[in-house]
């Protein structure tokens, strides 16, 4: 059965686990060339019985691993290394492994149902028949073990795999007819997203090679930029199980330098800060209880999910500055700009990229008439401006016609920039978008921002978002500690400029304060 969780669960604060588990230094090795012909026989031995068990072929890839590992081919790996160094002993690895990995040996009957099952988690089944067909990447396909299963759900798939080994992705493309790239995913993810193509997967798998991976948590933040962005699938998954993988570390930890995530709480860690919420865990401990003798199953399923929620709301007033000049020159999307020089240094801890929120510009329509806006909000540099990025960070808002339907509150035409300078603006902030990227030209940087204000005008009017509308600090400049009186602070410094306001607060009690706030007349 799958257990489901609670929507946010990855949401808790922890420490970035990159490199934290499994961070072992890896042997070092005089590097040789890799020995594909003693590898691949000792490793496949005498061909295998047609029905061997999964426990057969557990102990199989175990004694593959050690022979390898033996033969030192590849020379050095693990996360102690770079991910260059670490990546070519990879393939030096898979690629003396291909004969076997390659042949019908490589998935016994027992381990069928189990690939099925990893399949139908990247494949819901109302979504296997969907025009166009979907997209799924396979990462580390190696001979491409889960394409048929994969094709069985969907037959129509648009598939692409991608293997650090050149000989396991020409295998693969040859036994199955696939597309596949040689490629490590992080590099290609990016390359991807900097071209436009973020977002275009329906799943990206990681199967049976998650542990592999030189930093999980890349490898992760990579499957989030190639998953579509709403509800995109991520699967982390092992058909022998948790327990085998730790067999396999134990026997090379060069190899396969970490474990699999031993649960909802080491997901969440390597999950965190990634639009990202686990949705089904399948985490079946082997019968036997030792450990890794085949019959274990792993599987977790996440889920893009967009915008992410902040964990803690950021609230944020200021004067509107100018900014550089190119946004309505340039892209057509005028911003409200807030300056990082007119905050004590708050803004340094904000992680750039775009987020969803509200916004309210004072004093333009009088008290009374204060607009309540839906805001899409770039805090960064503006990399795509090369030679030309902002100075500072900036946080740079674009605001929507007003309230949540876009009708309310007078709604109207965006402000033009020339209006709001000078004034102070309210901005909260309660949601994650996507990273700030670099994008190769203007026009994708703008076909990113349309799909921005398209995402988060419809998740603000989302229950999860739209109470915030109602915040008292957008209605009545009230900051949540009740202490601070943001409006007398306009006329109160005659000897200075009014320094900028940021504040945080916790997520959940902002939400009930703002839908308290919703009830009141
Ligand atoms: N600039 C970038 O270089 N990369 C981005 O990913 C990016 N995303 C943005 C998203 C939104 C919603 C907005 C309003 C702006 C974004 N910008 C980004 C900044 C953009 O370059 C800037 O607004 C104009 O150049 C005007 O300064
Ligand atoms: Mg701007």
């Amino acid at each position: 059965m799958l257990r489901l969780l609670p929507r946010g669960v990855l949401c808790l604060a922890a420490l970035g686990c990159t490199g934290a588990r499994g961070a072992r230094l890896a042997r070092v090795r005089p590097p040789r060339a890799p020995c594909r012909a003693s590898a691949a026989a000792s490793a496949g031995g005498a061909p295998p019985p047609p029905d061997e068990t999964a426990a057969a072929h557990a102990d199989r890839v175990v004694r593959l691993h050690r022979d390898l590992a033996a033969a030192a081919v590849g020379g050095e790996g693990g996360a102690g290394v770079a991910r260059a160094a670490h990546n070519a002993r990879q393939a030096a690895v898979f690629d003396a492994a291909v004969d076997w990995f390659a042949s019908a040996a490589a998935t016994p009957p027992d381990v069928e149902p189990r690939l099925r099952r990893i399949a139908a988690a990247a494949l819901p089944a109302d979504g296997a028949r969907a025009a166009p067909p979907p997209r799924v990447l396979d990462v580390g396909c190696g001979a491409g073990a889960l394409v048929p299963f994969l094709r069985e759900r969907a037959p129509a798939l648009d598939l692409l795999g991608l293997d650090l080994s050149a000989k396991m992705a020409a295998a693969c493309a040859a036994r199955h007819g696939a597309r596949v790239l040689c490629a490590d995913v992080v590099d290609w993810a990016d390359a991807e997203a900097a071209a436009g193509r973020g977002g275009a997967f329906d799943a990206v798998v990681f199967n049976a090679c998650f542990g592999n991976m030189h930093s999980p948590r890349l490898a992760l933040r990579a499957a989030c930029t190639a998953a579509r962005p709403s509800g995109g699938r991520v699967v982390i998954a092992h058909p022998l199980g948790r327990a085998f993988v730790s067999r396999l570390r134990a026997e090379d930890a060069a190899v396969v330098p970490h474990e699999l995530p031993a649960d909802a709480r080491a997901l969440a860690e390597l999950a965190e800060g990634l639009p990202l919420r686990l949705v089904a865990l399948d985490d079946e401990a082997p019968a036997d209880g030792a450990g890794g003798g085949g019959d274990g199953f792993y599987c977790a399923l996440l889920e893009r999910w967009l915008p992410r929620p902040l964990p803690r709301v950021m609230l944020l007033r200021g004067e509107v500055s100018r900014g550089y000049g190119r946004g309505s020159a340039q892209l057509g999307v005028p911003t409200a700009n807030l300056r990082e020089q007119d905050f004590a240094g708050e803004l340094a801890h904000v992680p750039t990229g775009v987020y969803a929120g509200w916004a309210v510009i004072e004093g333009a329509a009088g008290r009374a008439g204060e607009v309540v806006h839906r805001a899409v909000v770039n805090v960064g540099y503006s990399p795509t401006f090369a030679g030309a990025e902002n100075a500072q960070k900036i946080v740079e808002a674009h605001l929507l016609p007003g309230g949540p339907s876009g009708r309310e509150n007078g709604g109207g035409a965006l402000f033009a920039p020339a209006s709001f300078y000078g004034a102070q603006m309210r901005l909260l902030l309660c949601a994650f978008v996507r990273p700030e990227h670099k994008f190769e030209s203007f026009p994708l940087l703008l076909a990113a921002i349309h799909k921005d204000v398209d995402e988060a005008a419809r998740v603000l009017s989302e229950d999860e978002l739209a109470p915030f509308a109602r915040d008292p600090f957008l209605l009545m400049g009230l900051a949540p500690d009740g202490t601070v009186g943001l409006r007398a602070g306009r006329g109160s410094g005659a000897s200075g400029p009014v320094r900028a306001l940021f504040k945080t607060v916790d997520f959940a009690l902002a939400r009930s304060a703002a839908a308290m706030q919703k009830s009141t007349p």
